[in-house]
């Protein structure tokens, strides 16, 4: 890894735009920016590049999304270059290649790292944005552009007296650099969605104890994780522009998609074999790809879900005990209405001796004390090393963590704190010249290969503010009236779906407080960008500009 280079902004910096985050996003962002001439600041808190991989290090920390997709689409050489080693590669891998992405496109030097955006105001007589940061800087900038991602901003709190404890205690996303010594450690984890579960299955055979804080149980897939060789990726190189334009069709911006029609065409039989195949699989193509129904209709919903229990059933030995807490009950919730974890012998975690599940159903965390985890009915579980994986603020939480002021000086924070509106995902009524990836009611890691949406994202900001230069305008904001007709079609889609009545972070319900808003676009990747492009080809009608 090359070292990070320091460009200190100043206060009297002024910029075309300004981006915040070295992820996939705000690289390809920066990339994007430089290429159109565009003069950019970018400024990213962690202090390398990496983004969500930079900061999720936990073990076993890895993507769902095929490594041949779970890429970047503007240059065949460098997709050429990566040569992943497994078809779903793990976090250091992942960091690895985003560093050489920075480094083959010279991207760093736009970046001042450790580097905390705190304010962005936006001044309405200049028509400029007010940028501040952690370490004293402000710039101005004509465009701020987000791309802080959609889980980025970790629920580290989440019970009182974690200060109070005196082991080491780490949330998933703010993970230690440092190696961790598991050896007969006794370990908490707490959370068992898609990060707990990658933690518990990888920590298991390590540490001495486990005690996994289990409260939703999870329907599972397993993942099937080949090796790749130089030969397989020297064959996806080969497909490279077919897989490019097939991902950006695709109802989630993967490789697959819904290509058995409908479920109601088919024989009890005929599904059994589809779901048999996509489990063998080993993907995410059993949920997002077996049949459109299973997002919207009781009884296909009922049946997949089913057919996942008894795989579950069976490999926890059909124990009583752990097929009671770790299968969702048919009265619970539905296969792939929240996130489904891809998994490796997560369930046989459990079967291990030193394995010990902890039902907070039954009794509620209710604070750490010293020595490790108290529960409501007063029995306090000892930990060495306590792991949160308690998930995030999704979609709106990075942003609303800065405080981020409009027209009249009116918060982010307070819109979004009574109500999660936004224009397409990719601006809000009342804040000109703020662009947003990984945002509120776009496509995004709910239901997208997230390299496709954020790609797709970045290029219509881009394409946007090359026109704008083109035209002169300073200014754009989406309409309260394009606003509000996003909000109506996003959310009679989202409600025509079983999601909204899972508690998930899709929906925001984990957070307290938080309003209810399906937080993804589910009307298909492939329809959004039609969307997209149909604003763009008319003058981005919608959007007001002077
Ligand atoms: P998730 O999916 O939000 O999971 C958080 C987990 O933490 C989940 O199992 C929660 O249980 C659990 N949790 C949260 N608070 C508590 C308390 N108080 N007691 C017990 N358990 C608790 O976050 P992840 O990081 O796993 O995944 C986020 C996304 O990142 C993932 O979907 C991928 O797209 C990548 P609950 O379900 O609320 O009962």
């Amino acid at each position: 890894m090359s070292a990070v280079a320091k460009t200190p902004a100043t206060s009297t910096a002024q910029y075309d735009a300004v981006v915040i985050g070295a992820g996939v996003a705000g690289l390809y962002q920066v990339y994007r920016l430089r290429e159109a001439g565009f003069n950019v600041k970018a400024f990213e808190a962690g202090s390398n590049v990496g983004g969500t991989w930079y900061w999720n290090r936990y073990p076993g920390a890895r993507f769902d999304s095929e490594a041949e997709i779970y890429q970047y689409w503007f240059s065949k050489d460098m997709y050429a270059q990566w040569k992943p080693t497994e078809r779903f590669p793990a976090q250091p891998e992942t960091e690895k290649w985003l560093n050489h992405v920075a480094d083959l496109n010279d991207l760093r030097k736009h970046y001042s790292f450790s580097t905390r955006v705190t304010a962005a105001h936006y001044d309405e007589a200049q028509k400029l944005w007010k940028i501040s940061t952690d370490k004293g800087d402000t710039v101005t900038a004509r465009f701020f552009i987000s791309c802080a991602g959609m889980l980025s901003a970790p629920l580290e709190n989440r019970f009182p007296g974690q200060d109070t404890f005196k082991g080491r205690i780490f949330h998933t996303a703010r993970w230690p650099k440092d190696e961790i010594d598991w050896t007969g450690k006794t370990v908490g984890v707490v959370g068992t969605g898609a990060t707990g579960i990658q933690v518990i299955q990888t920590i298991a055979p390590k540490v001495g104890k486990l005690k996994a804080f289990v409260r939703t149980p999870q329907y599972i897939i397993p993942m099937n994780n080949p090796k790749y060789s130089e030969a397989d990726w020297a064959k996806k190189v080969d497909g490279f522009e077919s897989l490019k334009s097939r991902v950006q069709s695709t109802f989630s911006g993967f490789e697959y998609d819904f290509a058995n029609g409908s479920w109601y065409d088919k024989t009890p039989e005929q599904r059994r074999a589809i779901y048999e195949h996509y489990w063998k699989d080993g993907s995410l193509a059993l949920w997002l790809s077996a049949f459109p129904e299973v997002f919207s209709d009781e009884a296909a919903s009922a049946d997949i879900s089913e057919f996942v229990r008894e795989k579950m059933r069976e490999r926890l030995n059909n124990d009583p005990f752990l097929c009671d807490k770790l299968i969702p009950k048919p009265s619970d919730y539905g296969f792939g209405t929240h996130r489904v974890p891809l998994e490796s012998n997560y369930l046989e975690a459990y079967l291990r001796p030193n394995v010990q599940l902890i039902d907070c159903r039954e009794s509620a965390i209710e604070r750490i004390v010293p020595n490790g985890v108290q529960m409501k009915n007063g029995t306090v579980h000892e930990v060495d090393i306590l792991v949160l994986a308690t998930g995030f603020d999704a979609g709106s939480g990075a942003l609303s963590r800065i405080d981020v002021r409009g027209r009249g000086g009116r918060s982010l924070k307070e819109d979004w704190g009574k109500d999660i509106r936004t224009a397409m995902g990719l601006g809000k009524h009342g804040y000109p010249n703020l662009f947003t990836t990984a945002a509120p009611l776009a496509p995004s890691a709910a239901l997208c290969n997230m390299t496709t949406c954020l790609q797709q994202q970045v290029d219509w900001i881009s394409d946007c503010l090359i026109r704008l230069r083109d035209k002169g305008v300073t200014e754009i904001e989406p309409t309260k009236a394009f606003e509000d007709a996003w909000v109506e079609h996003h959310d009679s889609i989202a409600n025509a779906t079983l999601i909204v009545k899972t508690d998930s972070w899709y929906m925001g319900s984990n957070v307290e407080g938080k309003p209810r808003r399906l937080l993804s676009y589910c009307g298909g990747v492939g329809t959004y960008r039609g969307k997209c492009d149909e604003v763009a080809a008319n003058d981005y009608q919608g959007f007001a500009m002077s």
